[in-house]
């Protein structure tokens, strides 16, 4: 039986040429010519470390060539890749210890201590570091590791990564993603968006969601491509190596804020091939506005955690704003009603799919993976849409209460949960309003207890610590009491209709 790991499938595309570029990062470069030999000694010292197959290994660390390094290393000894978010606070990474029961994690030195400490309680057996120079203890230990010549079998199942999404219930869910899941969505993207030879890609996501690891990276490894890498979003790094570069993939906060920078012009652009954008919604302002500074029709796609991607505007035909295209080959979708019967075309209801990108469940939790699929073996996305007669897909709201803020996604009863927890606060409901930058902006609505006198402050010094602060409110607002309909339920579309230009 042939093997299915992924890392087998990357290396078959290697260039043969020994110097040419894989990742051209802040402190140099490293070559495709490298990669064997270096995930070798990194998958030599995991080993070492007692991770096998199956084994979860949490990384949290700052973006650099070195974790790439990493998440192919974990790839070739079949160890299960956990990401996380470096805006996590350390209480959130404590839930994802306890939930995966890794058997090493990868962190920041900074974070050491902490993550030591509840590595013990937790019983992990292993903590390393990587800083964003690619130095710290894992690097060390590697220097003097055995090299690993072997990339471990897998079948199309077995479970390459776990990236965690969080819930309606606030309770963060581990979507198992295999092999098969990762190299069907890659090899379809690389020939719908016509990667060719030459193209470089300018690399400027994080790279612990789906956007900046599988989409970018994936495509990247298996065009022979130059990266260039950089450390995060930064105008005048994209600004300086446009030129240099022919695909860029963002979301679309990277599009509003290229425009409003009066030095962004054209000749940057006259050697790109391709804009892509997605994980929130491209305005069609946006899209618009950036055509005519560019030239570039963007090209809108829409993806999530437990799929990939899903759908994409075409490449050679028409690429229409507020749309987000076609289903990519292989992929099913229909828009159902909320028995999941497909419903007329045109009419909205709620985006269905299926195929080999829809991932293998969420880790531990059987009961919440059978919920969100159909008997028929259809994934339900919470994604309102509409399908146009030619199969055309817009995304027009979202069933699942969720803020989507700069492209990270926010789920108002996490927020709501940690909100409550505050002395002196009754309730609270988060919802999420248009931001020109972040595209939707987290705003709290509170409802304080009779006689207290809690402000805005204390409770930003309270989330500070237990959340993300891309989670964090933009705004607060305390009113006396929140709208509810007949059935007592909070209405959410009232609050959003009455704060939706606070942040214009
Ligand atoms: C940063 N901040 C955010 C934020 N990003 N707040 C809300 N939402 C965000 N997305 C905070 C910072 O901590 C800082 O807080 C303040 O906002 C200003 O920061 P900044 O320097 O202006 O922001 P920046 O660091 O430039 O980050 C913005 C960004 C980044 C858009 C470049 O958020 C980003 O790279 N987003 C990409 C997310 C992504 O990859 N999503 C893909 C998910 S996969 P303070 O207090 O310090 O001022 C997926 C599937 C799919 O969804 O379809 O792709
Ligand atoms: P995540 O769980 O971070 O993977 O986020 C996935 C969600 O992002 C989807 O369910 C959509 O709600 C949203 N999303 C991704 N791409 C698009 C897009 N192009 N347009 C609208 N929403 C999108």
């Amino acid at each position: 039986m042939s093997n299915s790991n992924i890392y087998e499938l990357f290396y078959s595309k290697f260039p043969s040429d020994p110097e040419a570029v894989f990742l051209e990062h802040e402190q140099g470069s490293l070559l495709y010519s490298q990669i064997e030999n270096e995930t070798g000694k990194l998958a030599g010292l995991l080993k070492q470390l007692g991770v096998k197959k199956g084994d979860r290994v949490i990384v949290q660390v700052d973006k650099s060539a070195e974790a790439v390094l990493l998440y192919l290393a974990c790839l070739r000894v079949a160890a299960i890749f956990i990401p996380l978010n470096t805006a996590y606070t350390a209480e959130e990474v404590k839930y994802f210890m306890g939930d995966a029961n890794p058997h090493l994690i990868v962190c920041r030195p900074q974070d050491y201590e902490t993550i030591v400490k509840n590595a013990k309680e937790l019983n992990v057996p292993h903590v390393m570091t990587l800083d964003e120079q690619g130095c710290g203890s894992l690097a060390d230990a590697k220097a003097s590791a055995p090299i690993n010549t072997n990339t471990e079998h897998c079948s199309v199942s077995d479970t390459a990564c776990i990236l965690y999404t969080s819930g309606t219930t606030g309770r963060p869910k581990g979507a198992m993603l295999s092999h098969d899941n990762l190299s069907s969505n890659a090899k379809v993207l690389h020939s719908y968006w016509h990667w060719e030879a030459g193209d470089v890609l300018l690399h400027a996501l994080p790279i612990f969601h789906v956007h900046g690891l599988f989409v970018a990276l994936h495509c990247a490894l298996l065009n022979g491509s130059k990266v260039i890498f950089l450390s995060k979003f930064s105008l005048p790094a994209i600004k300086e190596n446009l030129p240099r570069s022919t695909v860029m993939m963002g979301v679309p906060t990277f599009y509003v804020r290229l425009l409003e920078d009066p030095e962004f012009t054209t000749d940057m652009c006259n050697n790109m091939r391709l804009f892509i954008a997605g994980s929130a919604p491209l305005l069609a302002e946006t899209f618009k506005a950036f055509e005519n500074v560019s030239g570039h029709k963007i090209l809108e796609r829409y993806g999530m955690t437990e799929a990939g991607m899903i759908t994409s505007n075409p490449y050679d035909g028409d690429r229409i704003p507020s749309t987000v295209g076609f289903p990519l080959p292989e992929v099913s979708a229909r828009v159902a009603d909320d028995k999941g019967n497909e419903i007329e075309r045109g009419e909205v209801g709620i985006l269905e799919i299926k195929g080999p990108n829809v991932f293998q469940g969420y880790w531990c939790m059987p009961e919440k993976t059978a919920e969100e699929f159909r008997d028929d073996g259809f994934f339900i996305t919470g994604d309102m849409a509409t399908m146009d007669q030619e199969g055309r897909i817009s995304i027009v709201g979202r069933a699942k209460d969720l803020v989507i803020s700069g492209g990270y996604n926010v789920y108002p009863k996490e927020v709501e949960n940690a909100i409550d927890e505050i002395d002196g606060v009754k309730e609270s409901a988060i919802i999420g309003v248009p931001h020109p930058d972040f595209g939707e902006g987290v705003t709290a609505i509170i409802i304080k207890e009779s006689h207290s006198d809690i402000t805005e402050e204390n409770v930003m010094s309270y989330l500070k610590e237990k959340i993300a602060r891309f989670k964090q409110p933009n705004k607060i607002f305390f009113l006396d009491e929140l709208p509810r309909n007949t059935m007592g339920k909070i209405q959410k579309k009232a609050l959003r209709d009455t704060y939706r230009d606070i942040y214009q």
